[in-house]
């Protein structure tokens, strides 16, 4: 059985979906950031990692999302399969990645972005991720117009959206206001039954 280890809310939530709603067996194993027993699945004692029956784990939720996307084509998710919806699936994760999910970084963690301990120096920290977040949901907010869904069609990459846009209206003052087709696509989601009985098992978060 597929096994997902994932931190309740963190970015592992996306996988945690896309494993409900492709719908074969898995389990969720809730997990310590930073734990040794973390550590023995992924030496980076980060969330998300997926352990297959012969204990073959892949990290980095990018590529565990689109290994789950093509492992179950049955599902639909990939997003399609022409060489440039393939392009765009890309694309998109890698904006999350790298983009979306390393703006959050000095929001969550000031204190890794700064050696000043002062609460001062870290609350302007958090504003400067707060603002590059705020830049990110702006591109993604105008992508949005006039489309259902990131790609065409439902896909992983909706499911990779939902943790940081609920970060989003968490963490950014003034939550997701500005960016309405934003707040369209996380209802849209949030609706879900799957999304639902997930958040549910990761206890609310
Ligand atoms: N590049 C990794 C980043 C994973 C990551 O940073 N996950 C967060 C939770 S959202 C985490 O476990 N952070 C632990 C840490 O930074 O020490 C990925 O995309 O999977």
């Amino acid at each position: 059985m597929t096994t997902v280890y994932y931190s309740p809310g963190a970015c592992s939530l996306a996988v945690h979906i896309v494993l409900e709603w492709i719908g074969a067996p898995y389990e969720a194993v809730k997990s310590k950031i930073g734990s040794e027993e973390l550590k023995a699945v992924n030496p980076n004692g980060s969330v998300p990692a997926l352990k297959e029956d012969d204990g073959w784990v892949l990290t980095q939720a990018g590529a565990i999302l689109d290994y789950l996307a093509h492992k179950h084509p049955e599902a639909g998710l990939t997003g399609g399969d022409s060489l440039r919806a393939k392009a765009e699936a890309h694309r998109w994760s890698s904006f999350f990645t790298s983009d979306m999910h390393a703006a959050f970084w000095p929001v969550f963690m000031p204190f890794r972005y700064t050696t000043d301990e002062s609460a001062e120096a870290r609350a302007k920290v958090k504003a400067a991720g707060q603002e590059i977040a705020r830049k990110q949901f702006a591109a993604l907010n105008a992508h949005l117009a006039g489309r259902e869904w990131i790609l065409d069609g439902r896909s992983v990459i909706d499911a990779y959206a939902f943790p940081m846009i609920r970060w989003g209206q968490a963490m950014l003052p003034g939550g997701l206001a500005d960016f309405p087709e934003v707040q369209r696509l996380h209802d849209k989601l949030a609706a879900d039954p799957a999304v639902q009985k997930v958040l549910a098992r990761e206890g609310g978060k």
